[in-house]
């Protein structure tokens, strides 16, 4: 009985992390980097992130971001989200918000991201450090 069930477990820990690797296979190519990692605390807080498309090394310009998160996870508190908004940018390649940070520290940044040509959506985490 018990072995039923935990090969049954293991068989849907198999098939989600091959989805997961399908889904991650050209979203791979891209990567989100913080432009500074570290950013003001408070309301207001300016951050920025860059996407790369790596096999070139080029920025990526028009992408649609969306589900962000603003979440403390790196300093272990993943249920403390922060307010935020996109705001415009002039870069090529870099997506800027300002967020209402409340407390100093570790800030997951979380996107998905569509990209003009890829089917694919991008998925990323950029982390910046609030400093009072
Ligand atoms: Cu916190």
């Amino acid at each position: 009985m018990t072995n039923a069930i935990s090969l049954r477990a293991g068989l849907v820990g198999f098939a989600l992390s091959l989805g997961a690797a399908q889904a991650l296979a050209a979203a791979a190519d891209y990567e989100f980097q913080p432009l500074k990692v570290n950013v003001k605390n408070g309301p207001g807080s300016e951050l920025a992130v860059r996407l790369v498309h790596k096999p070139s090394g080029k920025p990526v310009t028009g992408a649609v971001l969306f589900r962000t998160r603003l979440d403390m996870a790196p300093d272990n508190m993943a249920d403390m989200t922060a307010k935020h908004e996109a705001t415009p940018s002039s870069e090529p390649g870099v997506y800027r918000f300002k967020a209402d940070l409340t407390m100093a520290g570790g800030w997951a940044f979380r996107m998905m991201a569509k990209v003009p040509g890829e089917k694919d959506t991008v998925e990323g985490v950029v982390v910046f450090q609030a400093k009072d």
